[in-house]
């Protein structure tokens, strides 16, 4: 358990769903977000805003500030080797998106590879999709092993001199594979070829060191980490940024504009087109510091018991299938109680007010790889305690009755 009683910190914990205390083990989907971010959001709105890089007045000058330190605070959390390479976008979605258009356009070519694996969320599937589409460019799939690990000796073979970039989960948001991702940067690296990673669901939980992982691009959102939905990150090597076309235009990213032409801002304002989340960012720079005062190891620790203790629950629960690796596991947990269909499952646990995530989590072909239509998903974060596990499994065995 934390030393510190963070719980006090989130006002939504003290709310009761159907009558019941909330359970909240939906942190995978969004979190939820203490005070400190509810309250720099609306000081923030309340004393210093205006729009960012135009006004001279004060307040403009006083949010340039604010955002661009949030940017600086955002960097140092996830040890940014430069400060320009870190772009506030709406999200993870975006941040792929972003790359895929700018980079994957133009620099995959004909008859080259995109190494991807079957655990992918859609946000980083489809985007490759529309690029191999477009270029006539390969996809290949790392496959999984039986636990829903990757088989590394086939990246070895798959990552070859055809391959122009690797795009990977971190973590899977469904499986909660931890996949190594230092040892892949390193496979891309050898034969010439970028690599992205989506940190949707590692950033939130765990250390990431950008400058010990070393990636060529890296994408997470604000609302995984206590902060505000609508902003996200995009990591990128500036001097791959420098060569990439802008993504949307209008707004910062334009330095001059001709009736025939343009030209684009310096790193990383070429990549932030018209007014940007402004307060959001202010809302994630405090999450940020939210994050680092409680410490990402005890973080990463807590998860490890809760997810550890769910695990072996519902192992020993009757006709109950668990989903993805026994160690190594991200903060999510997912699982399957036969005869019982996940969203009845999930409307059950919602009425003694528990919180779960029951479908396909955007993960189709994973879930076809899995031979399910859907799964329940429980995830945990920094405000579980132990008695969320208990009260899952006591909520597992009322809707047993009830449905089986
Ligand atoms: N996964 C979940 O319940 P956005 O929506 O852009 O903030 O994040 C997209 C995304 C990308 N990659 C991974 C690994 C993710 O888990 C997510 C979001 C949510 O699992 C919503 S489907």
């Amino acid at each position: 358990m934390l030393e510190r009683d963070v719980r006090r910190d989130f006002p939504i914990l003290n709310i009761k769903v159907n009558g019941k205390p909330l359970v909240y083990l939906d942190s995978a989907a969004s979190s939820q977000k203490p005070n400190d971010v509810l309250q720099s959001y609306c000081r923030f709105c309340e004393s210093r805003y205006a729009n960012v890089h135009r006004g001279i007045h004060t307040l403009g000058e006083a949010a340039t500030g604010d955002y661009e330190a949030a940017r600086r605070t955002v960097a140092e959390f996830i040890n940014a080797p430069e400060l320009e390479g870190v772009i506030f976008t709406r999200g993870t979605t975006e941040s792929i998106n972003l790359v895929a258009r700018s980079f994957g356009h133009k620099f995959i070519k004909h008859g080259q590879s995109i190494v991807l694996t079957p655990m992918e969320h859609h946000a980083n599937l489809v985007p490759w999709q529309l690029v191999a589409k477009a270029v006539g460019a390969e996809l290949r799939f790392i496959p999984l092993k039986e636990d829903g690990t990757l088989d590394i000796s086939e990246a070895r073979k798959l990552i070859d001199h055809t391959t122009a970039l690797v795009s990977v989960t971190h973590v899977s948001n469904v499986l909660g594979t931890i996949n190594p991702v230092g040892e892949l940067v390193q496979l891309a690296h050898k034969v010439g070829a970028k690599i992205l990673v989506d940190g949707a669901q590692s950033v939130p939980h765990m250390p990431v060191s950008l400058r010990e992982l070393n990636p060529d691009f890296y994408a997470f959102s604000g609302h995984k980490m206590l902060g505000p939905t609508g902003i996200g990150v995009l990591y990128g090597r500036p001097e791959i940024l420098a060569d990439m076309d802008p993504f949307l235009t209008g707004g910062e990213m334009i330095r001059e504009v001709y009736l025939d032409h343009a030209t684009w801002n310096e790193l990383p304002y070429k990549f932030e087109a018209g007014t940007p989340a402004i307060a959001e960012a202010i809302g994630l720079a405090e999450a940020v510091r939210y994050l680092t005062s409680i410490g990402m190891e005890r973080i990463a620790q807590l998860d490890h018991l809760l997810t550890s203790q769910a695990l072996n629950k519902l192992s020993r629960e009757p006709d109950t299938k668990v989903y993805g690796p026994r160690t190594q596991h991200g903060a999510v947990v997912s699982f399957n109680v036969k005869g019982i269909h996940p969203h009845d499952l999930a409307g059950l646990l919602d009425r003694e007010g528990i919180a779960i995530r029951a479908g396909h989590h955007c993960c189709q072909p994973l879930m076809r790889w899995l031979d399910v239509q859907a799964t329940a998903r429980a995830s945990f974060y920094l405000y579980n305690v132990p008695e969320d596990v208990d009260a899952l499994i006591e909520g597992l065995k009322v809707a047993r009755k009830v449905l089986a």
